[in-house]
């Protein structure tokens, strides 16, 4: 094979202008546009549209209840006894304090970008499943038709149908930046304002509870379920009870405020770490109840939770007295001035114009959207790159199905070499090393062999167990004596990217991650020799990184002390072509 310098030739591409551009996005990746959600009950799909009918069918059912009940005695008494909002309810400054009414503003405004920036993730891999192998068949909700079953046979890597296949695009105005296959942009607005939601809702917290104002939002008694069933009852016979919220929130306000702040946005917290590879191979949480496919499951159901709340609560606003509520949010005084709707309408024109402004800035200028992304939230994902894993799987959380991902190897000197056994095969290890060396496949079969049973974890959300085999990177290093300046390991590929042009694969992993027991390069899946479509005759296992970053079919091992040299010189093909970062334990 040829020099260390043509290895890194092969990496460089053209840069200049970046703008993401459809039909050259991804490798020219086709559009697919994501369907209505549909869900799985037993063997047969229901579209979602189904609930909306059904909730509306529901809801003029109940209101015709409501309003038939409402004429007995009994739940008049019951009324008059439960109005909605307990009597003694001492302690609370009446109105809304200015840091709570800037901090309600800023939550919009966070949620907005989460929200959308989220759907894109999900559009990635369009699939929700319970199960830590994300095994095909067994989602319970999806935004697109079946996977061709003729297409899921390993042992046919051409045809395999890889997870990028499977992703969707989304309306520019409802996913940021809405283009198919764009997670890695996603995650940058989806991370960054998480940060900036976090903050304000841990200020938040603190200010609550310093101020006395969590009593409007926690309940103090049990008599606040009878006040919300009696809530439910008159809003739904259209007879409103007297809205109170200057002072006090009714019995069903208080719980859905309380749920929202203090069970889902935790939730929402909790289940989008465990979704990280770093977090969940640290504390075992691979597998089980808590496993990956769970934890995206529920924060999507968290989604869903907000998404309704948001909605309910805009409808509540409206329809219990407009500008009264909105002087309570915007001046925090109990007053009736038309000030409020002037500036609710000015401040709702701002956000409609961050809004429309998300997608075609980020397709316009993605560079500096990875560039600002990694200022505000890599170096809090490089912390997590600290975390040490751990195997704790068994030969039966194996998953039966491996998702693969990928641009297969193209060369003829790939195809030589396989027929060939690997035996003409040599993995170049190089740089700043005392001692350059190639190992041949037969050297590296007879090193020790380390097995591992682990989770991957691709960025676009699926998750699959296997068994690895192969040699601890530990033991190469101890073969080629990396020098003090080195700091960064580069794994080149034998296949390019997926852009045309856009040069071979590789990647970049620090130096400490290399001296883990659990870093591999494996020859052997599930105790077979690795297959093509895996990444044969050897892939990268670095258990704290996710997926992009697990280099297959490596061809040489470059140890340097700064990645700015290499490619576009942002870490990998994938942090240089679509906008990744370079730590990726999340
Ligand atoms: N050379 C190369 N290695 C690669 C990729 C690739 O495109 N080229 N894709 C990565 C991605 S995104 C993932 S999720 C894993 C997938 O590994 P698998 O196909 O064995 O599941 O390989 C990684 N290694
Ligand atoms: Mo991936």
């Amino acid at each position: 094979m040829g020099t260390d310098d043509d290895t890194r030739a092969a990496t460089r591409s053209v840069s200049g202008d970046e703008s993401v551009r459809l039909g050259q996005w991804a490798g020219g990746i086709a559009d697919e546009p994501a369907g209505v959600p549909s869900i799985r009950l037993g063997r047969r799909w229901f579209s979602s549209l189904w609930l909306i009918l059904l909730a509306v069918a529901g809801l003029v059912v109940a209101v015709a209840v409501a309003q038939h009940v409402r004429q007995y005695e009994w739940l008049q008494d019951f009324i008059e006894r439960y109005p909605g909002t307990a009597a003694t309810r001492g302690g609370i400054e009446p109105g809304l304090p200015a840091w709570l009414r800037w901090s309600h503003l800023f939550n919009i405004v966070f949620m907005m970008f989460i929200i959308r920036a989220g759907l894109q993730i999900l559009a990635d891999h369009p699939r929700l499943y319970l199960n830590a192998g994300s095994t095909p068949g067994t989602a319970w909700l999806r935004l697109r038709g079946p996977i061709p079953p003729d297409r899921l046979d390993p042992a046919d890597p051409s045809r395999q149908w890889t997870a990028k296949d499977d992703s969707v695009s989304l309306p520019k105005w409802l996913g940021i930046p809405g283009i198919r296959h764009t997670i890695g942009l996603a995650r940058w607005w989806h991370f960054t304002f998480d940060a900036l939601w976090l903050i304000n809702g841990l200020i938040f917290y603190v200010l609550l509870f310093s101020t006395g104002q969590w009593r409007r939002i926690v309940p103090q008694s049990w008599d606040v379920v009878p006040n919300a069933v009696s809530t439910l009852v008159q809003y739904l016979s259209l007879d409103f009870p007297a809205n109170d919220g200057f002072v006090a929130y009714n019995g069903l306000q208080l719980i859905a405020y309380f749920l929202t702040v203090f069970v889902f946005a935790p939730l929402a917290f909790v289940t989008g770490l465990l979704q990280a590879p770093a977090i969940a191979a640290r504390f075992g949480l691979g597998r089980g109840p808590a496993n990956r496919q769970v934890a995206r499951s529920v924060h999507f159901l968290v989604l869903v939770w907000m998404v309704f709340f948001i909605a309910v609560h805009t409808v509540m606003v409206f329809t219990t007295g407009l500008i009264g509520n909105l002087n309570h949010i915007v001046f925090g005084t109990n007053t009736n001035s038309y000030w409020a709707l002037a500036i609710y309408l000015v401040v709702m024109a701002v956000i409609v114009v961050l809004w429309l402004l998300a997608s075609p800035v980020t397709l316009r200028y993605p560079r500096m959207v990875q560039t600002v992304g990694r200022c505000c939230v890599g170096w809090i994902k490089g912390l997590m790159e600290w975390l040490h894993p751990r195997a704790d799987y068994t030969d039966n959380d194996i998953s039966p199905y491996f998702w693969a991902n990928g641009t297969l190897p193209a060369s003829q000197e790939y195809r030589r070499l396989q027929a060939g056994g690997w035996a003409g095969y040599r993995l170049r290890v190089y740089g700043l090393v005392e001692n350059p060396t190639e190992f041949s496949y037969r050297e590296l079969v007879s090193m020790t062999k380390h097995e591992q049973i682990t989770q991957h974890y691709c960025i676009q959300g699926w998750s699959g167990i296997a068994k690895w085999g192969g040699v601890r990177m530990s033991d190469i290093l101890d073969f080629v004596r990396p020098l003090p300046s080195a700091r960064w390991v580069v794994f080149y590929s034998m296949a390019d990217g997926s852009e045309p042009g856009g040069g071979r694969y590789y990647d970049c992993h620090k130096i400490e991650h290399m001296r883990h027991p659990m870093t591999l390069l494996a020859y052997e899946m599930n105790g077979q020799p690795l297959a093509e479509i895996h990444g044969a005759p050897l892939r990268l296992r670095n258990e704290v990184e996710l997926g992009f970053k697990q280099v297959k079919w490596i061809d040489a091992i470059e140890f340097v002390e700064s990645f700015d040299h290499i490619g576009k010189g942002h870490g990998g093909y994938n942090e240089d072509h679509e906008f990744f970062g370079y730590r990726m334990p999340i």
